[in-house]
């Protein structure tokens, strides 16, 4: 694939672009793609590009090199109540991150290598789909280094892998192959680690080929049955937009524009 390179504003991330296929890469291959403030609002903006770009109808979230995906916060600037930034302060931005892949109306895959662990392991969690390379390995941390995510990484971790699964992940800190992590449904597909990129723009390219609109609005069903009020206003902006898209939707603006009564008579009520 010719990927474009759009990096040239990050530090932290790698971002390109090709055939409607937009990639973010965690660029910190030395400590296993762990993530700091900044990388967390890098992968903010690409995410944010790539939702409003509309050449792009799909995205891949990985990491540099084949030994990790990300292996979560970095533990070097966690702070006494978050992670510190360059300027000292303390953040948790990786959570808005996560409500921002799912709320995103656009697929994002994960395509992991290595390590998804702790807080890196969430974030694949959170992406619609896993592609997974035979040497990725998937695991918590939290209980071991003092912390937790209750939040997408408890339950909807459990909403993917079943409660008791989930628990077991959790309290026991272990790590599971990518055989393992097929086995209980945390990963779609399992692929040699030199077809991983292949097979992954295969994906894409098979969803590309599909209605965008069709796309949104399975992601935001599906979200809106485990996002409580937040699920159903996701859902139902893409009723509106639908509906603004109509002529019925149509007659009530033109209507108060010319200052008239509107006319929906002649819109039929469909059984
Ligand atoms: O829980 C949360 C949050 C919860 C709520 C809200 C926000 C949250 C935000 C974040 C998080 C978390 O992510 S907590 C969990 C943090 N992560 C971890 O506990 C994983 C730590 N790393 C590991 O367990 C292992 O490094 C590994 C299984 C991923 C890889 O093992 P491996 O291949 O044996 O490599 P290793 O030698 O351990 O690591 C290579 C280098 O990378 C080491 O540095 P060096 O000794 O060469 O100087 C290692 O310290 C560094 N490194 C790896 N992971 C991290 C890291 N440095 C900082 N932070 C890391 N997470």
């Amino acid at each position: 694939l010719d990927w474009q390179d759009h990096s040239a504003s990050f530090r932290d991330i790698r971002y390109h672009k090709a055939e409607g296929i937009a990639k973010i890469t965690i660029h910190r291959p030395e400590i296993r793609n762990a993530f700091r403030p900044l990388t967390v609002k890098e992968m903010r903006q690409a995410l944010a590009d790539a939702r409003f770009d509309e050449g792009i109808g799909v995205i891949v979230l990985t990491g540099q090199g084949d030994l990790a995906f990300c292996s979560g916060g970095d533990q070097r600037v966690r702070g006494d109540s978050g992670y510190r930034d360059e300027n000292g302060m303390h953040h948790l931005n990786v959570l808005d991150l996560q409500r921002e892949i799912r709320s995103c109306p656009k697929p994002v895959i994960a395509m992991v290598a290595g390590y998804a662990i702790g807080g890196g392991h969430v974030l694949h969690v959170v992406c619609d789909l896993t592609i997974a390379a035979d040497n990725a390995r998937f695991g918590q941390t939290g209980p071991k280094v003092g912390s937790f995510d209750g939040g997408f990484g408890a339950s909807y971790l459990a909403n993917v892998v079943g409660q008791k699964k989930a628990r077991e992940i959790w309290f026991l800190c272990r790590q599971y192959d990518a055989r393992e992590a097929l086995a209980m449904g945390l990963v779609n597909t399992v692929v040699p680690l030199a077809e991983l990129e292949r097979e992954t723009v295969a994906w894409c390219r098979q969803i590309l080929e599909h209605s965008p609109t069709a796309l949104r609005m399975l992601k935001s069903a599906f979200n809106a049955g485990t996002d409580g009020q937040a699920g159903i206003q996701e859902l139902a902006g893409n009723a509106t937009m639908l509906f603004y898209m109509t002529e019925e939707g149509q007659e009530g603006r033109n209507a108060y524009l010319e200052k008239r009564l509107p006319d929906f008579g002649k819109f039929k009520r469909q059984p």
